[in-house]
């Protein structure tokens, strides 16, 4: 796309990732304009909601409206968190921010932790990050030495410094709770909502979380005006969004692409179908959306009205490509073990329906599988869905539900031969 339509505008520079390269594209001027009052709190409030901007993290809430739910001028401390554990299977677009734009993300987090009058921000890095976690704090550094971060920044009387922590690799310190509990030293184990963290957050005060890329996007729509980024999308959705591709394609990477930009033309910037093979399934959102047969998935636009239309979830638009030799049994035993193992075992239908369901799928694929299995898949993954504490239990059952849906002849056919319908008998 255009790069005056881009939102990550120094990416094909050399050294993007430095403070110099950064001002040199207008960096921080936003954040200056915010110091000198030339932009109140309400204002960047009511422009980020004109953006149309959702949460890029997976569940797609308007950011405007989350950060208006922060009372700023209540007493006592409140929080800004980014939520950079980007550990969902197909997700590897946070990790590129913080590699190659560190410092639109460290803006993008000062005027949201002004926005609702934080003096303090983390930044919760996947634990296998180091690259993108040397690159972050070394940008907070530079920030601080030029006195955009600190005690009084550039006499402005406003204080605010960034923190960055490493997790430490489990994907369930993703989901907001479990990573404010995991900030305080605990065990990463969600927490019941509600209370939402706007009201009871880090150390039990107020907090707004958001995904990396939603917050690396703020400097460029406050840059360029709300009306700007929304006209770039669709109705329900505006902007640019980043779209990791990967599986059976041939230059598999991060597309930033117009929100409603059609699926065909996504797969053809990345460079189509590998070894001249047909599409046979998508999974649009990261694993944890539904699978889509490949006929509803060219027929949708990458936004979240139309990817829900075709049956799945725009999610954090980690789109998974499977070819048409893709032995489907074998890709959901692959994703029950992660469901499986990542559980952090608090409820009981998460805990064990998730070994429950991978261990059916594996007898399965060994060719020990029970006519009665596929019945009892779908049940189990129904009851995990909406009776658990935390997304990761319907993370779980939603591959389980739609592989079935789709490809319940090829489970069959595993279970009456023995092997895949790829096998030759
Ligand atoms: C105040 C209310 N705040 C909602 C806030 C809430 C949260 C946001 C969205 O899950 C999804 C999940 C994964 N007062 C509020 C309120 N909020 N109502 O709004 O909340 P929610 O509960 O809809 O979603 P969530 O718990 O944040 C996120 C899915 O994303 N997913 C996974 C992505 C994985 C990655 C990764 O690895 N990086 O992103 C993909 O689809 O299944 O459904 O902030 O507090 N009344
Ligand atoms: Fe833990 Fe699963 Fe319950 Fe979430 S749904 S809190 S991961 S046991």
């Amino acid at each position: 796309m255009e790069l005056n339509q881009c939102c990550y505008r120094n990416n094909h520079l050399e050294r993007s990732w430095d403070i110099d390269v950064y001002i040199s594209q207008g960096g921080y001027e936003v954040w200056k304009r915010v110091l000198a009052g030339e932009l109140t709190p309400q204002e960047i409030i009511d422009e980020v909601k004109t953006s149309n901007l959702r949460g890029r993290g997976g569940a797609g809430f308007p950011t405007g409206l989350k950060w208006s739910f922060m009372n700023r001028h209540a007493p006592g401390p409140k929080y800004l968190l980014c939520n950079s554990d980007e550990s969902e299977p197909g997700t590897f677009k946070d990790r590129d921010i913080m590699r190659y734009n560190p410092h639109q993300l460290i803006e993008g987090m000062m005027i949201a932790g002004y926005v609702i009058g934080a003096h303090a921000g983390y930044n919760y890095i996947r634990g296998e990050f180091w690259e993108p976690y040397k690159r972050f704090t070394g940008a907070v550094e530079q920030a601080r030495e030029a006195g955009l971060l600190g005690e009084n920044i550039l006499g402005s009387g406003h204080s605010f410094d960034l923190h960055a922590h490493l997790g430490a690799g489990a994907y369930i310190c993703g989901e907001e709770t479990a990573l404010i509990e995991s900030i305080e030293g605990k065990k990463g184990q969600p927490r019941f909502k509600p209370p939402f963290p706007a009201s009871y957050g880090l150390y039990g005060k107020p907090t707004t979380i958001n995904n990396t890329e939603t917050l690396a996007s703020i400097p460029m729509i406050l840059a360029k005006g709300g009306e700007w980024f929304r006209d770039i999308g669709v109705a329900n959705a505006g902007g640019t969004k980043l779209f990791s591709m990967s599986g059976h394609i041939n230059k598999p990477g991060n597309y930033e692409i117009p929100m409603g930009t059609p699926f065909k033309d996504l797969l053809a910037e990345a460079g189509g179908m590998w070894k001249g093979r047909q599409l046979k399934a998508v999974i649009p959102g990261g694993s944890s959306t539904a699978v889509l047969p490949a006929e509803n998935a060219l027929a949708m636009t990458m936004d979240y009205d139309s990817i829900a239309k075709a049956g799945s979830f725009l999610g954090a638009g980690s789109v998974i490509i499977m070819d048409d030799q893709t032995d489907m049994v074998k890709a959901l035993e692959r994703l029950t073990w992660f469901y499986y193992d990542e559980s952090c075992g608090q409820c009981t239908p998460c805990r064990e329906g998730t070994g429950w369901m991978y261990r059916m799928v594996h007898r399965i694929v060994q060719g020990k599988g029970r006519p009665e299995d596929i019945e009892t898949l779908k049940d189990v993954s129904g009851k995990i869905m909406g009776r658990v504490i935390c997304g990761l239990g319907d993370a779980a059952a939603i591959p389980v539900a739609s592989f079935l849906k789709h490809y319940e002849h090829e489970f069959r056919h595993y279970i009456d031969h023995g092997c895949s319908i790829y096998d030759r008998a």
